[in-house]
C-alpha cells in the first residue's frame, strides 16, 4: 500500500505578453485552445488537482495546483508582482519560440519573482512549437537558459497540447523535490 498525502502547490506563470501563458493554462485545466484571445485582465487563478506518484518511495502525492496567470506588461509587473508572486512555489518561464525578445526577457522575470518568494523551481517553455517554421529561437538556446538556472527546458504548443501537462507535472515534481519528499 502507498503512503497517500495532500498538499497544495502555487505555480506563476511568467512571461512577455502573448506568449501563450493564458492559453497554456486553458489548453491544461481545459483541454481547449481558442483562437480568439482571451486577455487575461489582472491576475486569474485556476485549480487542478493532479497526481504524483513515487512508487520507489511508497508514495503518492494528491496536489491541489493554484495555477496563477497574469498580463505581461511591465508597468504591470511593478504594480502588482508582490501580491502575485508572493508564496509561489514554482514558476513556468514561458516564451515564444517565434519572438526572441521574450526568451531574453526569462530572467527579468525570473529575477521579479525571486525578489518576492525567494530562489524557487522554475522550468522553461518554448512554446509555440508548431509554428517551428518561423522560430527564431533555437532549442539549443532553451537547454542553455535550463542549464544556467540548474533547470529543464521543455518545447511546448498550447494549440496541438504538445508537452502541456509534461509541463505542469513537472514543475509539481520538482516543487514536491524540495518541499515535500528531500
Ligand atoms: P499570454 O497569456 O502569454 O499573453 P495568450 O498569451 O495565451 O493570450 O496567447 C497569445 C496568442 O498566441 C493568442 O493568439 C493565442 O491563440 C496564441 N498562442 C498561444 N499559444 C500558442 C501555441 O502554442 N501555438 C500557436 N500557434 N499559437 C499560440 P491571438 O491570435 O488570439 O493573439
Ligand atoms: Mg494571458
Amino acid at each position: 500500500m502507498s503512503d497517500v498525502r495532500n498538499i497544495k502547490m502555487k505555480v506563476c506563470l511568467i512571461g512577455e505578453y502573448a506568449v501563450g501563458k493564458t492559453s497554456l493554462i486553458q489548453r491544461y485545466v481545459y483541454n481547449t485552445f481558442s483562437d480568439r484571445y482571451i486577455q487575461t485582465i489582472g491576475a486569474k487563478i485556476t485549480k487542478k488537482a493532479l497526481l504524483l506518484q513515487y512508487p520507489e518511495r511508497k508514495t503518492n502525492l494528491d496536489v491541489d495546483l493554484t495555477i496563477w496567470d497574469i498580463m505581461g506588461e511591465k508597468g504591470f509587473r511593478e504594480l502588482l508582482k508582490e501580491a502575485y508572486f508572493y508564496g509561489a512555489q514554482g514558476m513556468l518561464a514561458v516564451c515564444d519560440m517565434t519572438r526572441e525578445d521574450s526568451y531574453y526577457e526569462l530572467p527579468t522575470w525570473i529575477s521579479a519573482v525571486e525578489k518576492v518568494a525567494g530562489s524557487v523551481p522554475v522550468v522553461f517553455l518554448g512554446n509555440k512549437i508548431d509554428l517551428a517554421e518561423s522560430k527564431t529561437v533555437e532549442e539549443d538556446d532553451m537547454k542553455m537558459m535550463g542549464e544556467s538556472y540548474d533547470s529543464s527546458y521543455l518545447l511546448t504548443s498550447a494549440k496541438t497540447g504538445r508537452n502541456v501537462e509534461t509541463a505542469f507535472m513537472r514543475i509539481a515534481d520538482r516543487i514536491a523535490g524540495k518541499d515535500v519528499l528531500a
